[in-house]
């Protein structure tokens, strides 16, 4: 299959466990069931667990996955609910309209943010299921995020928490600023902030091969559960 790469992106032949630093050696608590609770501008949170999540309309896609640090893996399949499935059913249960910023928070700690409009994109993913098998721990088990327009610093994995907020600028990015963009589309090459695009490419390439290997000998160390 070829599909022609955004910007700056070249493609890999496999799909590497990847991450923030600091976050080789953090794993899910709980890697099998869904557990996950999504508040702020609901009159009441909501809790999702297996059950509730089963309720959901189900759809599979396609996509490509991009990393900010210019690594991409073409043709991922993956399956799970549309976000925008998910905020049907919370406009219905009195959503706040002023809740324009979307958090998305994680089992170790990782956390990213997106304009709610972005996440209702058509390709806008809550994934449990990659390649015809579960989710694996190395890919977020067990429910991450997939949105393919956006560098893969936004597509949470471990998913525990889902935040509506206004976007009254309280928020504070994942690592350093210049790292995250609000946006990180990446079709606009918004890798980070306030450096362009193409620089920040000739800045995270030799970051690649260090972060693949670290990553993956954590997981090959990992003896929890799957
Ligand atoms: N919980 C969590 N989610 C995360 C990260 C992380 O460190 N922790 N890293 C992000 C980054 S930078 C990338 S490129 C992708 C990597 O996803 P993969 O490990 O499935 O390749 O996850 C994103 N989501
Ligand atoms: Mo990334």
């Amino acid at each position: 299959m070829h599909t022609t790469l955004p910007p700056g992106q070249r493609a890999l032949d496999h799909f590497p466990r990847f991450g923030a630093t600091g976050m080789a050696r953090r794993f899910p608590r709980e890697a099998r069931r869904i557990e996950i609770v999504v508040d702020g501008a609901l009159r009441e949170p909501l809790a999702l667990d297996d059950a509730a999540w089963s309720r959901l309309p189900r759809q599979q896609q396609r996509s490509d996955f991009h990393c900010v640090t210019t690594w991409s893996r073409q043709g991922l399949h993956w399956s799970g609910v549309r976000f925008r499935d998910l905020h049907a059913l919370l406009a219905a249960r009195g959503l706040d309209a002023s809740a324009t910023l979307v958090v998305l928070r994680a089992q170790d700690g990782y956390h990213a943010a997106l304009p709610l409009e972005d996440l209702l994109a058509d390709d806008v993913l809550l994934a449990d299921r990659l390649d015809g098998a579960p989710l694996p721990v190395e890919h977020g088990a067990p429910l991450r995020l997939v949105a393919p327009a956006h560098y893969g610093y936004k597509s949470v994995k471990h998913v525990k928490r889902i935040e509506f907020r206004r976007d009254d600028g309280s928020y504070r990015p994942f690592g350093p600023r210049f790292m995250s963009h609000a946006r990180a589309r990446v079709a606009l090459e918004e890798r980070g902030t306030g450096w362009p695009g193409w620089l920040l490419r000739w800045v995270y390439r030799p970051l690649i091969r260090p972060t693949v290997a670290h990553f993956s000998q954590a997981m090959a160390e990992y003896t929890g559960p799957r």
